[in-house]
């Protein structure tokens, strides 16, 4: 197979050996970042597609998921980096009940590339955990993500938390994950929320909205 073919193939099939050399022969050609969106995600998306239609079962997803973050973790450090620290904080988390964390991780990668000091939180977080980072660290922004359709609904509980709490003023919220949609973000959400929330279709549209969110 050619290497763009084969390195799709292996998050496909969740095939981790000589992805290292594979990933240098690919470094060559291109830079990280476009070969884990146009390459790497491309797979990841056949494999959401595959495991959705009932022809692949759930330890393979995992596989996958586990050969895709090696990836990205190999390529992290040949990203661009354009800037420390210092643009503003984040806390991002993936909200309760939901353990995808590939798009997330993703997010903090570009944003901490590009100047943003980003809080980590890790997967199923409850509203109370990210408002407390969010606290102590002082944020600026409070980011969540989330794959499920439960998640959405999460989602708007916590907005609902951050209303009842009197904190909806206090941090624009960023939104982000494959079950969102920009109108559910931009109407439901925005129409219930007593501050800002906005919805990123990918970590790149989170970057610039942190950029507004900060200007
Ligand atoms: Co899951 N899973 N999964 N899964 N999984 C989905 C989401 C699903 C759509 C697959 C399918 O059916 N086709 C489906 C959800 C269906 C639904 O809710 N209606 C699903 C299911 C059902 C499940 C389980 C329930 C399966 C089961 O147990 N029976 C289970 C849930 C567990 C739980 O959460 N409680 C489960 C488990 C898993 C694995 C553990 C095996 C694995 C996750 C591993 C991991 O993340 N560490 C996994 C995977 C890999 C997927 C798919 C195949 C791929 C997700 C992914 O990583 N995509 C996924 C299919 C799909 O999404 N179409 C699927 C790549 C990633 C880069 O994209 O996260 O969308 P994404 O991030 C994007 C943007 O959305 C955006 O930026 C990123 C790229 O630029 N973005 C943000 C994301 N977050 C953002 C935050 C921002 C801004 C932008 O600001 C804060």
């Amino acid at each position: 197979l050619p290497l763009w073919e084969r390195l799709k193939r292996r998050i496909i099939d969740g095939e981790r050996k000589g992805l290292e050399a594979d990933l240098d022969e690919a470094l060559r050609e291109r830079p990280a970042l476009e070969i884990i969106n146009d390459v790497l995600l491309d797979g990841m998306k056949t494999v959401g597609d595959l495991f959705g239609s009932g022809q692949m079962q759930l330890p393979f997803v995992l596989q996958s998921a586990e050969v895709m973050k090696t990836a990205v973790a190999y390529l992290e450090p040949h990203m661009e980096k354009t800037e420390d620290g210092g643009k503003g904080r984040i806390v991002l988390a993936t909200v309760k009940g939901d353990v995808h964390d590939i798009g997330k991780n993703l997010v903090d990668i570009i944003l901490t590339n590009n100047g943003y000091e980003v809080v980590n939180l890790g997967i199923k977080q409850p509203v109370s955990a990210i408002i407390e980072a969010a606290e102590q660290k002082q944020a600026d922004v409070v980011g969540m993500s989330g794959l499920l359709v439960k998640s959405t609904v999460i989602m708007k509980e916590n907005l609902a938390e951050l209303n009842e709490r009197g904190l909806a003023g206090r941090w624009p919220v960023l939104l982000g994950g494959a079950a969102l949609t920009r109108a559910y973000v931009e109407q439901d959400l925005a129409g219930m929320f007593e501050g800002e929330v906005r919805y990123a279709k990918d970590a790149f549209e989170g970057l610039k909205l942190m950029d507004a969110f900060m200007a």
